[in-house]
């Protein structure tokens, strides 16, 4: 084995040929930092990639896996059980709107999406309803990398290489306009009737052959899109009309990001079906989870034949160490209130992101929860370059912050305080006068 050779791993959603030329590598992290192989301090502004919503090393998560490790390291899933499965779900659950009592694990974001997605299939074929296999996502949605995800994500990077994806998708537009809405803090006024759209696509294709609608309640990925007020209000009055399923991806959005346990809480919206996964576990063991509502699983499980009810799952599905550090997770934001503390924090992180408005390059500011989203204007005939270089010179003076084109993102884990948040916006500001 030769450590430092870099060529064997081909490197996810990376400029691999960049990143092995001029390596930035983290070795080890403890509660707000990271530590570079240089051996720096690295302020983390992202929760690593919008997970690790705890903070990191926490050692009430890290005591479990290491227990349940050395107890049961595995269980088969499929026709047998282990405690801590059932334990984990109930406990998600318990977290989820009251009407949504029954959990699937899966191992990722993207695995809870098409899982959402198939089950959406299943709810509509066991109501004799099978024609309607239609999925609507929307523009610059991300949903994940696996086909489902990717047919109803809206990203063309994403789905130009990889043919015609799933077939009878639709996608409604997405909601950010800077011209009408820029510098918005918390949820744009303008937008809703954007949500109206879905009365197009269900003129177009008839709400019969609709199975179910998509939508990230706030986008991250793509740049930090915050729904217009009344937009989501809209999709959810749309789709109940038209007995269309509503899912909410809140791979992002799910374990405090927003000041709430879910982005249907802080909304008061419902949905159907809520895909999970990142802050499930904090980060520290791959999980992901779609909460059912009980409908949507009553309905499958009455009208199925003697058997198997539902014909999906993995290996890992409820994995043993997933669910102690997702056990740990959950009891450790609800003893040290860390929803609370970022509802609390939330209007400070919005006023001190603002006080970038006037920092070169900056053409707009949007906010919600701790979730920032700072747009740059491209660089001409270099679009990305100059995010990029911001993202390099904060890394190099010890802030991590996650670009996406020439949008930053800002999503710090909970336990984040004033001053680092100061630090965080202080280092932007000093990055964009440096960068052409
Ligand atoms: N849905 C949403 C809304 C996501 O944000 C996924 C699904 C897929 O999750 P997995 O676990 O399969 O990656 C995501 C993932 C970024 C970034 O920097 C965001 C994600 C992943 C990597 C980077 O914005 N989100």
């Amino acid at each position: 084995m030769v450590p430092n050779d870099l060529a064997a791993h081909w490197m996810p959603f990376t400029n691999n040929r960049a990143f092995k030329a001029h390596p930035r590598m983290l070795v080890a992290a403890d509660g707000m930092f990271y530590t570079s192989h240089s051996g720096a301090s690295i302020l983390d502004g992202t929760a690593g990639l919008w997970c690790s919503n705890a903070g990191h090393n926490r050692q009430p998560i890290t005591d479990a896996i290491r227990r349940q490790a050395a107890e049961l390291d595995f269980a088969p899933g499929f026709q047998l059980g282990h405690p801590m499965a059932f334990s984990m779900a109930s406990a998600v659950s318990a977290m989820l709107p009251t009407e949504m009592n029954r959990v699937f694990f899966s191992n990722s974001g993207s695995e809870a999406v098409d899982t959402a997605l198939k089950i959406a299939l299943a709810f509509h074929r066991a109501r004799g309803d099978g024609q309607r296999t239609r999925l609507i996502g929307r523009e610059r949605g991300y949903h994940g990398t696996n086909f489902g995800g990717m047919s109803v994500g809206g990203i063309v990077n994403n789905r130009r290489t990889f043919g015609p994806l799933l077939p009878g998708v639709d996608h409604l537009p997405h909601t950010l306009n800077i011209s009408e809405a820029a510098f918005s803090r918390g949820q744009p006024e303008w937008g809703a009737h954007l949500a109206d759209d879905l009365e197009r696509l269900i003129g177009l294709h008839g709400a019969d052959t609709i199975a179910a609608v998509i939508v990230e309640p706030l986008a991250g990925s793509t740049g930090v899109l915050v729904p217009p007020r009344g937009y989501l209000e809209r999709l959810r009055e749309i789709t109940r009309t038209h007995g269309i399923l509503l899912i909410f991806d809140e791979v992002i959005t799910g374990f405090g990001r927003l000041g709430a346990p879910t982005a249907a809480h802080f909304f008061g919206i419902t949905p159907d079906l809520i895909t999970l996964a990142k802050g499930i576990t904090n980060a520290t063991v791959p999980m992901g989870a779609v909460g059912v509502s009980d409908h949507v699983h009553d309905t499958v499980m009455q009208t199925a034949p003697d058997g198997i009810e539902l014909f999906h799952g993995y290996t890992y599905s409820g994995h043993p160490l997933a669910c102690a550090a997702g056990l740990a997770t959950l009891e450790l934001y609800r003893s040290e209130q860390l929803f609370e503390q970022a509802a609390a924090l939330a209007p400070y992180f919005e006023s001190a992101v603002h006080r970038l408005a006037d920092a070169r390059h900056v053409i707009d500011i949007r906010n919600l929860g701790l979730v920032a989203g700072i747009e740059l204007a491209p660089r001409p005939g270099e679009p990305g370059k100059r995010a990029m270089e911001v993202f390099h010179h904060c890394f190099d003076n010890g802030v991590l912050i996650r670009v996406t084109g020439d949008i930053i993102a800002l999503s710090p884990p909970l336990i984040i305080d004033h001053a680092q948040i100061d630090r965080i916006v202080e280092q932007i500001g000093s990055s964009l006068g440096v960068v052409r």
